[in-house]
């Protein structure tokens, strides 16, 4: 009966910081209240015993308090649990003094309003009302010896619930914090621009991508269950590894530091021929090659390895970043700050490099190593270390099988070869002559162009075909190959019936 009565407490216990959590998404994270009475003892504590703490912890202090406030809670909640099973009011004074607890908590963080004490009362209400249903009616499952299963159901139940509510709730308060502290940003002028697209660099055509990637659009590829939400007021990015000069920045650091923007094409090495897994937008950050430079990393440190909140890592060469070509540390997207999806509140964009190897989203980390010594994310599982983006095309219209009519049938598309640029575009018509597509204006060799070619249609199946050549000269080819490991080859095929 004792040990009913004290996992009934830590039930009810685990109940209302659910309940709390998610009242929370409503009142603000600081009132939920495992947060607020974490704030109240980090505040009062002594120095002596926070800097042993810090000592101990190290980085882990903060999830070590609140580590440490949930077993203090849990033996209080047993307890109250035990002392229930004879007393019930009794109990139920100890878990009013429990709610007290919080609500004072909230209610005295800085800026708290009326309503932070929301998250402790609905906590102790919901905590009440597992009690009540333990311990009173006509079959408290407290007392009711053969109702093991009864008992079992009850806690059980309450605890998941209460760990689903509460984890919810928790993911959905940061959220909203960290889409607030997104809104609150303003973003800096960059001290060199990005040159503005020449006109016709978008031809306007519908079906064809525009040569500006909106980022509600914007291809999003990532293996993070749940998308990070890194608060910027928390964000670090460390420099370390073989470098002479390790340096942290914090956010306001680098919203501090001359910003340049610069229209980057982006592409995911999984894109399949013809697919569209590759966008173009305006980003705007710090050159990664400055911050390199600071660093000054040492010999044989060939490789960076950016570091994202969730431990996935990607890996470019140092040399490439520092070669002079537009490798940001991006804060912007398109004039605003990254989308949380993109990698707020920073990220890194390399031109030419496929993402998996240079585009590290919720980045925190800039570690100098070498490929000798380190295997990124994707490496072990069966992608190369290098990986330039190969130059490609593709057909954005007519569609497939879409309905064509014979006569002048406008065919266009875009053609990508990031850092190298795209010289050429030629369009064939069932395996005849290559026709030259008129490419349209671009900003730069590291975005894509729009191409377009006039095609005098007859009644009939037919096959279209395209491909780019790139700044150097060399011919995109013809060799169809896979995603893996470094990224699919081969023409983009477009198959039409055109009726009379
Ligand atoms: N943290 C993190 N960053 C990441 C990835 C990831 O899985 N996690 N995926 C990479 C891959 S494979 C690509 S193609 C690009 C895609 O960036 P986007 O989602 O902004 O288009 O992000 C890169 N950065
Ligand atoms: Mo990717």
């Amino acid at each position: 009966m004792w040990a009913r009565g004290a996992l009934t407490g830590i039930a009810a216990a685990a109940a209302a910081l659910g309940a709390a959590e998610a009242v929370a998404v409503a009142t603000g994270p600081r009132s939920a209240p495992l947060v607020a009475v974490g704030g109240v003892v980090v505040d009062h504590v002594p120095e002596p015993v926070k800097s042993f703490a810090i000592d101990l912890f190290g980085v882990h202090d903060k999830q070590a308090l609140i580590a440490g406030t949930a077993v203090l809670l849990a033996a209080y909640a047993a307890a109250v649990g035990v002392l229930a099973v004879r007393h019930f009011w009794s109990g139920m004074a100890g878990l009013a003094l429990f709610t007290a607890i919080g609500v004072l908590a909230a209610a005295s963080r800085p800026n708290a309003g009326p309503a932070a004490a929301l998250p402790s009362l609905a906590g102790g209400l919901v905590a009440g009302a597992v009690l009540a249903l333990g311990y009173l009616g006509p079959r408290p499952v407290i007392r009711d010896e053969p109702g093991r299963r009864r008992f079992l159901w009850l806690v059980g139940g309450t605890l998941a619930g209460a760990a689903v509510v509460g984890y919810v709730g928790r993911q959905l308060a940061a959220r909203r914090e960290v889409i607030a502290a997104r809104e609150g940003i303003r973003l800096p002028a960059p001290v060199s621009p990005a040159p503005a697209p020449p006109p016709g660099a978008d031809l306007g055509i519908r079906q064809l991508a525009p040569y500006a990637t909106s980022n509600a659009t914007f291809y999003r590829i990532d293996t993070a269950l749940v998308v990070p939400q890194v608060p910027p007021a928390r964000w670090t990015l460390r420099v370390h590894g073989r470098v002479r000069h390790p340096f942290t920045l914090t956010f306001d650091q680098l919203m501090a530091r001359p910003m340049v923007e610069r229209w980057v094409t982006l592409a995911c090495v999984s894109n399949e021929v013809g697919g569209d897994l590759i966008g173009n937008a305006r980003w705007l950050g710090v050159p990664l090659g400055e911050l390199l430079d600071e660093a000054d990393p040492l010999p044989g440190a060939d490789q960076v390895v950016g570091r994202s909140v969730d431990g996935f890592t990607c890996g470019a060469p140092t040399a490439l970043l520092r070669d002079g070509r537009d490798a940001l540390l991006a804060i912007g997207m398109n004039g605003e700050p990254l989308p949380l999806e993109h990698g707020f509140p920073a990220r890194m964009v390399v031109p030419g490099l496929y993402g998996y190897v240079s585009a590290c989203k919720w980045v925190t980390e800039l570690e100098l190593t070498s490929f000798a010594d380190f295997d990124a994310y994707w490496v072990p599982r069966g992608w190369s270390a290098q990986a330039p983006v190969k130059t490609g095309s593709r057909i954005d219209t007519p569609r497939p099988g879409g309905p064509v009519r014979a006569g002048q049938v406008m065919v266009a598309g875009v053609a990508w070869a990031q850092h190298r640029g795209v010289s050429r575009v030629e369009v064939r018509v069932d395996g005849g002559p290559w026709n030259e597509a008129r490419p349209a204006g671009t900003v730069s060799t590291d975005t894509w162009r729009q191409w377009s070619w006039r095609w005098e249609a007859t009644p009939g199946e037919h096959q279209l075909q395209v491909r780019a050549t790139d700044g150097t000269g060399e011919v995109q080819t013809e060799a169809r190959a896979d995603p893996a490991p470094n990224g699919a080859t081969g023409w983009h095929t477009v198959r039409v019936t055109v009726t009379a």
